[in-house]
């Protein structure tokens, strides 16, 4: 049996002659034009980044490697009794674009188990931070500090051919994807349950268990934790987390380096920081009503404030998508059997009756539709992982399976350093033919 990066060798020489021709005979071919709005308007919707990782369709959701979520869900190998895959499963199937064997994932987590070990300066960094730090913060330095582990960096101090970056770069993916989770839960157990100490991980168990483990949690919650990794890892390369790891790493900077980076990019509101917000604007619902569960009229009226007052509904709309995002739909559908009857769900459901119509009528939003985010800290709520600032540690674990497969397929193509032109506002003025 071919190991992961024996597999992924081949895979890369047989991918790249399609790039070299695509760069050479085709250069110049006109694929997409670019208009003013989407110059000022966050360059929304501009062809201008290339991932075989995952492809969004505004109407489907997500394919990772022309898989939909539920295919995901359904191929993936699994524990034995367990109802979700394997994580190191999808890092297979994002780095190879086939389905592993149960072989061939047992192997790649031995093989992660193998790198799991932190040095202890990673904790003095964490154990340095304030307690009221954002988890974010503490994990995006923790993430840095790894950098001097890099294998990337030393061998392209001692001169290593370009063809050959693409190798210590998956070595230092995999031994960060194997390590994050270990940060995650030794962050959240230092901030919110320093008395009960941090676990360190079993080496017996998967990325999906061992977290449940370390984080001390029970089943489902091993389930929960594969889940919630998966739906997140990747939503294709121009999303603010994805685009950060991946224009960081275009200048050789390592995967620390871009990792840390794509973290800081996810903390925003707007972006992985909404799975919080949506906890949080949930609670002052909850506040506002006492012990009473909204009626339809008051879920209304509270939304319609919320905008009234100029503020975005968290976990609604996408700059991408235009229906109920599949990853959503998946984490629902894991609600109404596992937890049917948690009053945060009844409320993210009565939400879901009333908030496409209001924000139809608002007429703003692009997409009506609730997003990943809308759903995923009910989830967490209900096996008691109720620190919501941590959500989005969670979603960072996850979007680093994405984004590190990304580098490591752009190291092996050879994408060069990202540049952009800008232009000036004069010149934009200029160009639409507005007289000064
Ligand atoms: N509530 C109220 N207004 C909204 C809205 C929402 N949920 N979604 C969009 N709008 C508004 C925008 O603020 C914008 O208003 P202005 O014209 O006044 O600037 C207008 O509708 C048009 O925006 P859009 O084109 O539909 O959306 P964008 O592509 O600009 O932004 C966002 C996409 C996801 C940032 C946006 O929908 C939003 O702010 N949603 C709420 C925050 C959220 O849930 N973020 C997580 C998204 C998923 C994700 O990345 N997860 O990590």
């Amino acid at each position: 049996m071919k190991c992961l990066k024996q597999k992924l060798y081949d895979k890369i020489e047989q991918h790249r002659p399609r790039t070299k021709r695509l760069a050479k005979e085709f250069g110049d071919v006109v694929v997409d034009q670019v208009k003013a709005g989407q110059i000022i308007g966050g360059m929304r919707g501009i062809k201008s980044l290339i991932t075989d990782i995952s492809y969004l369709d505004p109407y489907e959701g997500i394919r990772y490697r022309g898989y939909t979520l539920p295919e995901v869900f359904e191929k993936l190998p699994k524990a034995e009794g367990a109802e979700m895959p394997y994580v190191e499963g999808l890092y297979y199937l994002l780095l190879t674009g086939d389905i592993p064997t149960q072989e061939q994932v047992e192997a790649l987590i031995m093989d992660m188990n193998n790198r799991r070990i932190i040095p202890k300066y990673v904790w003095d960094v964490v154990d340095s931070f304030p307690s009221e730090s954002h988890p974010m913060a503490i994990l995006s330095a923790a993430v840095m500090s790894l950098e001097r582990e890099s294998l990337f960096n030393v061998k392209y101090r001692h001169g290593i051919s370009k063809m050959d970056y693409w190798d210590p770069t998956y070595e230092d993916a995999t031994n960060l994807l194997a390590k994050i989770p270990l940060i995650g839960a030794y962050i959240y157990n230092k901030l919110y349950h320093p008395e009960k100490g941090h676990r360190y991980p079993d080496p017996t168990l998967d990325l999906g268990a061992n977290f449940a483990y370390m984080m001390g949690k029970e089943a489902p919650y091993d389930d929960v934790a594969r889940m919630y990794f998966i739906i997140h890892a990747d939503h294709e390369s121009g999303n603010v987390s994805a685009h950060t790891g991946h224009l960081i790493a275009s200048s050789l900077s390592d995967v620390y380096y871009a990792v840390s980076g794509m973290i800081n990019g996810l903390a925003g509101p707007l972006h992985g920081l909404a799975n919080q917000e949506v906890l949080r604007w949930l609670q002052g619902l909850k506040e506002q009503m006492g012990d009473k569960v909204p009626s339809k009229e008051e879920m209304k009226k509270y939304v319609w404030d919320t905008l009234n007052s100029g503020q975005v509904i968290p976990g609604y709309g996408h700059a991408v998508l235009r229906k109920t995002d599949p990853r959503y739909t998946v984490q629902r559908e894991f609600c109404l059997k596992h937890l049917p009857d948690d009053p945060l769900f009844k409320y993210v459901d009565a939400l879901y009756q009333v908030v496409p119509d209001i924000l139809k009528e608002h007429g703003k939003a692009k997409n009506p539709w609730p997003n990943v985010d809308a759903q995923s800290g009910v989830v967490q709520w209900h096996y008691g992982v109720k620190e919501y600032d941590f959500y989005t540690v969670l979603f960072s674990i996850g979007r680093s399976i994405g984004v590190l497969s990304n580098i490591i397929w752009d190291r092996a193509l050879g994408y060069p350093i990202e540049r952009p032109k800008s232009i000036t506002t004069d010149m934009l003025e200029e160009m639409v033919g507005i007289s000064k």
